[in-house]
């Protein structure tokens, strides 16, 4: 283990600074953490996950017994896709109508901690939009926060629908565009101060499907966050869709063999990389994924800055238990750690 100090873990864990802004009680009973969260400072957090990696490592999810909110909102960023409410212009043109709310919402980031965000319909990231090269897209945004908020789209379009502009608490605004081009898309809060209104949650990724479809795929989203929950710059927490291990306590079940397509995005704030790495495997990297004919990457580790995203396709060749992580061995430790169960 004392190898794995360095200087900065030490200023991290050594200021024995409160989470003040935590505002919640813990929900695991009859651990020794069982405290209120106002009292817990870097070590405990530390610990918390230490704590929840070894079970996780040792004994995998016990369904029934322990799932909580975070995971439950995990499992739903990893499979749920929204393709918003569909019908046809006269032209036969496609239009998708999304309804996004932004508002302050206290979510579970790992067992028993919770971080006071600011959500996209109530969740840590928000929903994934997906939709297909040359829709039309209407995307309500109802500002139901007490801050002003906005969403900025990466893609092609207007710039007038490029949301520069703040909504007003109470306001909403309609965001119109084709979605262009095909690939891995996302969205984001783009208010000054940029870095605080990223990091309290106002994310998600934004698919674009080409015309002509992707092979067949069992699909999944992921984004890579941190939390800062003492608002020293620097994140405690670190996690995939929003909660510490999720995949370490349940494992993403997949079958040997079949294609498995994963729609990755990084929006940890604070530090300038993260990144995925897959164990007793390789799989294909396209990054941004606008071009399906591109010549991926095969590799089993990729980087990705704040704001980049891509698409991995990966075939498990044999059953077994495959570890994916950060590959910044504190990121692992602190939340970024999981498991493919290919069957
Ligand atoms: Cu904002």
């Amino acid at each position: 283990m004392k190898n794995n100090i360095s200087r900065r873990n030490v200023l991290k864990w050594g200021a024995a600074s409160t989470f003040a802004l935590v505002g919640s009680t813990l929900l695991n009973p009859g651990t020794w953490f069982q405290k209120p969260a106002q009292a817990m400072d870097k070590h405990d957090v530390h610990n918390a996950l230490k704590n929840d990696l070894h079970a996780g490592m040792k004994h995998g999810y016990d369904p029934g017994t322990d799932v909580t909110e975070g995971l439950k909102m995990a499992r739903n960023a990893l499979t749920q896709f929204d393709y918003g409410k569909v019908s046809k212009m006269t032209d036969g043109k496609t239009v998708r109508e999304f309804e996004i709310k932004a508002r302050e919402h206290e979510v579970e980031i790992a067992k028993g901690i919770k971080f006071p965000g600011w959500a996209y319909n109530g969740t840590i990231p928000g929903p994934t939009l997906r939709c297909t090269e040359g829709d039309l897209l209407r995307i309500k945004f109802l500002n139901q926060s007490s801050h002003p908020h906005s969403i900025h789209f990466h893609g092609i379009h207007p710039t007038n629908m490029d949301g520069l502009e703040a909504i007003l608490p109470g306001e909403s605004f309609t965001y119109e565009f084709e979605a262009k081009p095909a690939g891995m898309q996302l969205y984001h809060c783009h208010v000054a101060p940029l870095a605080r209104h990223i990091h309290k949650g106002l994310y998600g990724n934004f698919i674009i499907d080409p015309v002509k479809p992707r092979p067949t795929a069992k699909e999944f989203s992921m984004v890579m966050n941190g939390f800062d929950l003492d608002l020293d710059g620097e994140n405690e927490v670190y996690t995939v869709n929003g909660y510490a291990f999720a995949y370490l306590q349940e494992p993403i079940k997949v079958k040997a063999g079949e294609l498995v397509r994963i729609y990755v995005s990084n929006f940890t704030e604070f530090d300038p990389i993260n990144s995925f790495h897959l164990h007793a495997n390789f799989f294909n990297y396209y990054a941004t994924g606008a071009d399906p004919e591109a010549r991926p990457s095969y590799t089993d580790t990729i980087m990705q800055c704040q704001g980049e995203r891509g698409i991995l396709e990966i075939v498990f060749p044999k059953p077994g238990r495959y570890m994916f992580h950060a590959h910044q061995s504190e990121f692992a430790e602190l939340g970024w750690m999981g498991f493919f169960l290919a069957e």
